[in-house]
Formats: structure tokens, sequence, C-alpha cells
């Protein structure tokens, strides 16, 4: 083991923070900690920067909120400077900007790169961290930042015979970086969530045959993907401060029109064009049309049936477009965007199989089986998604205080203050983690505003000489319970989603972030650190 013997509050270790993870929340912690005068090294699994841009390769797959606000606002010079080509880019694109940020702050000397962290351990007797890498790398470290993501650690399903599958399996999440060439090959893609959606139209257009095995039918809001206007993004450069502060204060952190009234209050035709001009528009903007979608089924079934509408009208065989109409409640899964999705469909090579009753049985060889019948394909694209939110955090063995496991502790669901640290896990932080708003925000702003928070902890702690923070249980009690008791308030924790972990077999059905929307929350850190960081321990 390297001993730099850094001193830092009387804690010998090799650095002073071990961030683990590259992608946009580590990336701006390791900016954050170095300006701090800090040594700091980050750990990635991937080869590169970019987190979820890094791995999300599959074909089609582009960010589905408006990127000139889903991106760095710590930066103006970068803000400025970095040109967007697209309203929603690809991940090519994204990743371009990833490792444009890390080459514009200099950042690759502080990160390592296919070092994926199996273990982390906290010893009471050096106040410090022990992190170690798959392998066998030890450093030592005062403080530890999970920068692992919410949607990083992959859902595969376990069916029977997919490792004798005589074919190619692919996940969407780990697509191989030299592409994949579907010519010509019959391919079975199974999921319907954003990567499913994404993925289908693009493979379509090569594949011979494709064949979609759906579980759950999805709403899907036309992307209306194009070039962004120079003028619009020269306009929204010279007011980004007041506009980024805009988004901010609204609940989802979107910079995106929020309509505030019940959708009942209006009249059909009034609410129906409201429904039309959103749907012209595009994107997620939809789901902010009225406030009452998860608060009332009869507001939200309007919505429902506008889009069934909407597709029964695209999809030409009335059969599949049956299939394809959601029947679960609007917004409870994350609304997915599109781009020529539903259209997919009318496709001579593209056939749709519902597996929501009769479920997929196994995997042959040759194909799928789902009850009686087996669909012949050369290929399986797993577009299954994640295990969100704790996944990334369990997979590593975390050992707090008295060696005790996160895995256990957190058996029957998440328990963090504020989303951000764990009673018994000391001088460790997590990025968005779960108790935060997180995944059902503009995630950069919320991670840069974690990212903020956490410096300015440190900064407070090396002002103050001490060396050890920790939530009290207490605390973090009350925070989980308010969590899941605001949580309950909404129809969004009534059905099966990656919010509730209800995708991952055996997983707690737990509703994960904070509904109470960005602003409230970031109000609630702020009277936590008003009160002299009330609910934390320092030593
Ligand atoms: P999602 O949204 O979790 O979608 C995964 C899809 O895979 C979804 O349709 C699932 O059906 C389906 N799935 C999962 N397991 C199975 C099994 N065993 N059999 C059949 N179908 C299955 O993940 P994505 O990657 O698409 O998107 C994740 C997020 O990334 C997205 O929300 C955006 O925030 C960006 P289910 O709905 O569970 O019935």
């Amino acid at each position: 083991m390297t001993n730099l013997n850094n001193n830092v509050a009387g804690v010998d270790t090799d650095f002073d923070v071990v961030v683990v993870g590259a992608g946009f929340a580590g990336m701006y912690m390791l900016y954050r900690l170095r300006q701090q005068g800090m040594r700091v090294r980050v750990l990635e699994a991937g080869g590169s920067v970019g987190g979820t841009w890094y791995w999300n390769r599959y074909p089609g797959a582009r960010v589905d909120t408006e990127t000139m606000f889903y991106s760095y606002q710590f930066s103006d010079e970068l803000q400025q400077e970095w040109e967007w080509t697209q309203r929603y880019p690809s991940q090519q694109e994204l990743h371009a900007y990833a490792k444009h940020v890390a080459d514009r702050f200099d950042l690759w000397p502080d990160m390592q790169f296919d070092s994926p962290v199996e273990k982390t351990t906290w010893s009471e007797d050096r106040q410090s961290w022990t992190i170690e890498t798959t392998d066998g790398a030890l450093i030592t470290s005062q403080y530890c930042v999970m920068a692992t993501g919410c949607l990083s650690a992959v859902n595969t399903p376990k069916y029977k015979g997919l490792e004798d599958f005589s074919g190619s399996v692919y996940h969407t999440a780990r697509w191989p970086e030299e592409g994949v060439d579907f010519s010509g090959l019959r391919v079975a893609v199974i999921g319907t969530g954003s990567s499913g959606v994404q993925s289908i139209p693009v493979i379509a257009e090569q594949a011979a045959q494709l064949t979609v095995f759906q579980r759950t039918g999805n709403y899907v809001i036309p992307a209306h993907n194009r070039a962004l206007d120079p003028e619009e993004v020269a306009a929204i450069k010279a007011d980004y401060p007041a506009l980024r502060a805009k988004a901010s204060a609204s609940f989802s952190g979107n910079y995106f029109p929020v309509g505030g009234q019940s959708a009942m209050a209006v009249s059909e035709e009034e609410r129906n064009r409201e429904y039309e001009s959103r749907w012209q528009e595009g994107g997620l903007a939809f789901m902010a049309a009225y406030a009452d979608f998860m608060t009332s089924e009869e507001a939200n079934e309007t919505a429902s049936e506008f889009i069934r509408d909407k597709i029964r009208g695209i999809v030409t065989d009335p059969a599949t477009a049956e299939r394809l109409a959601p029947k679960q409640l609007f917004m409870c899964k994350r609304l997915c965007v599109g781009t020529d999705y539903y259209e997919t469909y009318n496709r001579d090579n593209v056939s749709l199989v519902d597996v929501s009753e009769t479920v997929i049985d196994e995997i042959l060889p040759e194909g799928v089986r789902v009850g009686e019948t087996v669909y012949e394909v050369d290929a399986i694209v797993l577009a299954t998604g994640f295990d969100a939110m704790t996944g990334a955090l369990k997979r590593i063995d975390i050992r707090g205080v008295e060696s005790v496991s996160l895995r256990d502790l957190w058996e029957d669901g998440p328990r963090a203050y504020l989303g951000l640290a764990i009673s018994k896990f000391p001088n460790m932080f997590i990025i968005t983690g779960p108790g935060s708003p997180s995944v059902l925000t503009n995630m950069i702003p919320s991670i840069e505003q974690h990212v903020d928070w956490i410096s300015d902890c440190l900064t407070h702690m090396r002002i103050n000489g001490v060396s050890r923070i920790e939530p009290e249980l207490d605390a973090q009690e009350e925070w989980v319970a308010h969590v899941n008791e605001i949580a309950d308030l909404s129809m969004r924790s009534t059905c099966s989603s990656w919010y509730l972990g209800s995708n991952v077999d055996g997983k707690p059905r737990i509703f994960m972030p904070y509904i109470g929307g960005f602003p409230a929350y970031v109000r609630k850190c702020n009277e936590v650190v008003e009160a002299g960081y009330a609910g934390f321990a320092f030593r």
C-alpha cells in the first residue's frame, strides 16, 4: 500500500478524499475538492469519464432533458464556450462534453480508470477509509464520496438458458464500444423503458426482423429532436444565470412551463388543446401540463387517454395499438421521450409480443420461448434497466463502524440522512443518494447542489478543526420517515417502477427518491447548514 503520508487534521492517509465514480458527479466533486486544496483520487470502473454517458452506448441513446439545461452551470466560461448541437444530444455528444470538461479543468491526472471498487472499510482507530479495487489495490482516505450514480448497476433478468443462447446477447447499458451490426439478423429486444424506446426504432432500421418483448406498455412523448437554432442558443446564453435560477426554482429543476392548476379545472377542449400543444412541443414538459396527475386519478386518466388516442392514431394495426397502449397510471413509471417509437410498429419487419401475462419462460439456444411459442432470433438485446438508486452502493462491500455492512443495514430499504450521508458510515457522502430528489429532477443541477453542499461541509470541518462527521440516527430516521410519508401522498408510490425497486426480483418495495420537489429539498439542506449542520455529529 502506498502511503503518501499526507497529514490532514491529524489523519495519515494516502488521500484526503477518494471519490468513487467519474461521471458528472465525480468529475465536479474532484474539481471542487481540488479547488479547496485537497488531495483527491477518483476511482472509476469504466474506461473513461461520463458515467451514464460512457456506459449507455446503445443505438439511439440520447438524453431526454433539454441539454441547454442538462449541463454544468458551475463555470460560466464552460457554459458559454461549449456549443451543443441538438436539443437532445446523442450519447456521443454528451461523452465528448464530459471529456472536454476533464480536459478543460485538467481532471485526468487525478482519475484512475478500469478500477472498480470492491470494498470500502472504515477504521475507527485510524479515522479513515480503506478502499479496495477489484485488482486488490488498497488506498486510504479520510473521506469517501460515493458518486456511483442512480442508474448504473445493470439489471439482467435471470432467464433460464440465457448463457446457452447460440447468438449474441447485449445489454443496452453495457454496449460494445465498437458498436453492433444487426444487418440481416433477427433481433429480440426485451424491455420497453427509455432504453428500449430509444433503441427499438434504430435497430428496426437495420435488422432483418425485430421482435419486441413488452412487459409493460409505456407512455412515450415525441422528442421532436432538432438541431439547435444559433439565435435561440445565443438568447439562452445571454441570460443563463436567470434562466438557470428559474429552472432551479421549479419543482423538478427543469426549464419548462409548469401548469399550476388541476386538469379538471378546465374544460375538455381547453385540456386537449394544452395536451396537443405539449405533444407538438415534445419532451418531458408534457408531465407539467397540470398539477394533479399524481394526486387525482380522474386528472391522470385525461392525460393517459390523450396519449392512448395518439397511439391508436399512429399505429395502423388496432391489436398492436391496444397492446402498446399503457394500462398503468400516467407518470407512475418514468415518462419516456422517443423518436418514431410508435411509428416503428407499422414496419413490416417489426412485431410486438406481450409478455405481461404469459411471461418469457426461458431462452433456448435458438431463441426466446414464451409459453408454447419459440421466437427464433440471432441476437438478444436486454433493455431491462437497472437496480436503481441502491444497486451501485450495495454491490460494493461497504463496512462502517464496527464493520457494519451497508448491504445488511439496507436489506429492508435504504436509509440515509438527506440522501447525503448514512449513520454508522462516518466521513462518507453519497451524491444524489436515496432520500434526495435525484432521479425525479434534472440530474445535473441536483448533482451540483450535492457536490456544493459536501464541499462546503468539508470546508466547515477544516475551519473548525474537526475531522469526523456522521449523521445522528434520530435525524436520519426522521428524514426517512418524512420521505416515506410524502411518497405515500402521491400515486407514484402505488404502481410498479424502478423508483420503488419493483423491477428487481426480491428488492424491497420502497419509494426511494424524495418526492417533495427540488426547491423544498434545497431549502431543507440549507436550513440544516444554517442550524450548524443540524442532525450531524462532529468530532
Ligand atoms: P427501465 O425504465 O427500468 O426499463 C426496463 C424495461 O425492461 C421495462 O420495460 C421493464 O418492464 C423491462 N423488464 C425488466 N425486467 C424484465 C423481465 N424480466 N422480463 C421482461 N421485461 C423486463 O430501464 P431503461 O434502461 O429503459 O431506462 C432507465 C432510465 O434511464 C429511464 O427511466 C431514464 O431515466 C433513463 P416493466 O416496466 O418492469 O414491466
